[in-house]
């Protein structure tokens, strides 16, 4: 039988497990990333494994969240992670060189390798045909230390893209006629393949728009062959050596087809606040505009930034609305001043910021009250932009400039003529920014400042595990609801007791307090709960507050292994009845916990009583050996500690 993309890469990686959909396989890490919001943590979790320097092929730390230095938080945490990235042999990438995501693709990743990012848009480098997914600090920090990386193996999609794009639409429609069709819970177990005669109009920054919101299905990762496409990208940047074509066989076997075809796409909206609420933009042509912000590692191209240029040429940014654009990386930027480009920006009246997450996160740019604000990240949902009242809509590079200048939501159809951008044959190669490690761990003395604080860890799981119910919740609880990220909270990623203050407040502002009045107790979570972001502070800050175990409908991929990473139990109700039946304080009990845990892997259920209302209900605990064994050590730490 013949294999698909990421099968094949699979199998060149395949430490343990069989490759069969469900099973747990165990994979080789070749690279890793890490981002300065959740890195403090994984530089912090790998410290205390104690693996002297790593042993991947290349690790990169990059700073591009926490840019926005209001206090000494933020630069305490940078300077910590530049000095212990140098000790232990990983490549620090200053901030001021980019995001993420933009600078990996453009200058580190590699066809046909893995890499493993603490940061849930990893999978943009899927779009040079790399098996790249995102995961917890944690798990970050094991596959530095040469560790495996543990998957569930997904279900194969292809989606068969045909034709070509239709003037005035772009990537950003493609992949969100994905999200309107699969919707933000429809990738969960799955890995998407791109395929299809459209595949040869698609650039690679397109392509990375798309595997980069393929996360937002709750998929695994997206992936695009490795193909002439990549070998121009990768020869304009100067590594074509590293260039291997990568196709899947041509009797591979898919469990899910989906087709699109590019032609009748139509320019595309996401509506608030979840990037699967899809319409076209001609449905709510006139909604006028606030802000708009252009940027985030989905639009932050050249390709893109060059599009938008051109589009604001000559024009003036409409007098109601704030025009903030972040181009992805310095050699976006630099390209864009050397050609002019940023020049028509400038003088368009755009708010140019420096070369970082920045609105994306909330960090910075939070728009006014009850404001509607187009944006061309990949995420919408509640409260993230800074300001719970505003309306956030996202939409493509071209749209979002159109809007700017007219001052309300236009089909940019009615705009007149599309820009026309081609790809260089070159890129402005400059790694300046990007520190090599010390050659020595002994040479470099770890810098902490006084921000950061002692992470928590588990006890070994007891064998009664009491509780009251403390919130019930609604379905698609993103991390951005468990754990808010903002201006305000992002400088205390390395404090979790502090941001346990804050855990669920979009929710419910009194939770942190009910939480701890009663020692801890369970979260009640509806479908897909914890979707959206890598981070593990939506672990580790219910953690601190002593919650035992979520019991929700289902749960996202990163959030779940999170929680077991940190000896949360994720249960799942078996009867969605069981789900409506629970009140809040209801006081419960899992008797024989540690025996119903072990009794899990072989597919037995866990039963939780209700003592408040006096019944038994079942619970599914879909985990493998090793999960059960994290569960019952109290997280991967200790069960990591138990066994060396
Ligand atoms: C996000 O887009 O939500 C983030 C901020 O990049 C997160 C990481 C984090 O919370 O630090 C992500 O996508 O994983
Ligand atoms: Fe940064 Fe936004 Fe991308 Fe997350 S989604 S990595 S915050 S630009």
């Amino acid at each position: 039988m013949g294999l698909t993309i990421s099968q094949k890469i699979i199998k060149d990686h395949l430490l343990s497990g069989e490759m069969k959909a469900g099973e747990e396989v165990s994979i080789r890490i070749d690279q890793t990333l890490t981002q300065d919001s959740t890195g403090t943590m994984a530089y912090l979790q790998f410290e205390a494994i104690g693996v002297p320097r790593v042993k991947t092929k290349l690790s990169v730390a990059y700073i591009d969240h926490n840019t926005l230095q209001t206090g000494f938080e933020n630069a305490d945490d940078h300077k910590y992670i530049q000095t212990v990235t140098s000790k232990h042999g990983i490549r620090f990438s200053r901030p001021g060189n980019g995001v993420c995501h933009q600078v990996h693709i453009e200058r580190f990743g590699v066809p046909g390798q893995t890499l493993l990012g603490s940061d849930s848009h990893t999978p943009t480098c899927g779009g040079i045909g790399m098996l790249a997914i995102g995961a917890g600090g944690l798990d970050v920090a094991v596959a530095m230390g040469g560790g495996p990386y543990y998957i569930t193996m997904p279900k194969m999609v292809r989606i068969t893209l045909k034709n070509k794009l239709a003037p005035w639409t772009s990537a950003k429609d493609i992949i969100l006629e994905v999200l309107r069709r699969m919707t933000v819970k429809g990738g969960v177990g799955k890995i998407i393949e791109y395929a299809g005669d459209g595949l040869a109009s698609l650039t690679v920054p397109e392509r990375a728009t798309i595997t980069n919101m393929g996360a937002e299905l709750g998929a695994t990762t997206s992936v695009f062959p490795s193909d002439e496409v990549t070998k121009a990208f990768l020869k304009a940047q100067d590594r074509e050596d590293q260039w291997t074509e990568i196709l899947p066989d041509e009797d591979a076997v898919y469990d899910e087809e989906i087709e699109i075809d590019l032609s009748a796409l139509k320019p595309l909206i996401a509506k608030p606040h979840m990037p699967d609420q899809v319409v076209t933009v001609k449905e709510i042509e006139g909604i006028k505009v606030d802000q708009v912000c252009i940027g985030s590692c989905t639009n932050s191209s050249l390709f893109d930034m060059l599009k938008v240029a051109k589009i604001l040429k000559g024009k003036t940014v409409h007098p109601d609305v704030s025009l903030a654009i972040a181009p992805g990386s310095k050699q976006v930027f630099n390209m864009l001043a050397e050609c002019g480009a940023l020049a028509d920006m400038i003088a368009a009246g755009a708010r140019i910021l420096e070369c970082a997450c920045g609105p994306c996160i909330g960090m910075g740019q939070s728009p006014k009250t009850d404001a509607v604000s187009l944006r061309t990240n990949n995420r919408n949902f509640y409260a993230r932009s800074g300001t719970a009242s505003a309306s956030i809509y996202l939409v493509s590079p071209e749209v979002a400039a159109v809007a700017a200048i007219t001052g309300v939501i236009t089909d940019p159809a009615d705009f007149g003529e599309p820009p026309v951008v081609e790809m260089p044959s070159s890129f402005k190669v400059n790694d300046n920014m990007v520190i090599m490690p010390a050659p020595t761990a002994e040479e470099v003395e770890v810098v902490r400042g006084p921000n950061i604080k002692p992470f928590p860890v588990n006890k070994a799981l007891s064998d009664e595990v009491d509780g009251k119910v403390l919130i019930i919740l609604e379905d698609n609880i993103t991390t951005d609801h468990i754990m808010p990220s903002n201006s305000k909270l992002l400088p205390f990623r390395s404090n979790v007791p502090y941001l346990a203050n804050f855990c669920l407040t979009p929710c419910d502002e009194k939770f942190p307090e009910r939480a701890k009045e009663n020692g801890g107790g369970f979260i009640i979570g509806g479908q897909n709960y914890g979707q959206g972001s890598s981070r593990e502070h939506a672990a580790l800050a219910p953690l601190q507050l002593g919650i035992k175990g979520v019991i929700a409908l289902s749960f996202a991929r990163i959030h779940m292994a999170n929680l077991i990473n940190n000896g949360i139990l994720p249960l799942t109700f078996k009867d969605e009845a069981d789900y409506k039946k629970l009140g809040m304080l209801d006081e419960l009990t899992i008797e024989n916990a540690r025996e119903q845990v072990e009794a899990a892997v072989n597919g037995e259920t866990v039963k939780v009583t209700n003592k408040t209302q006096g019944y038994t209900f079942e619970t599914v605990l879909n985990i493998s050996e090793r999960q059960a064994g994290m569960l019952l050590a109290g997280g991967l730490l200790n069960y990591t500690r138990e066994r060396s």
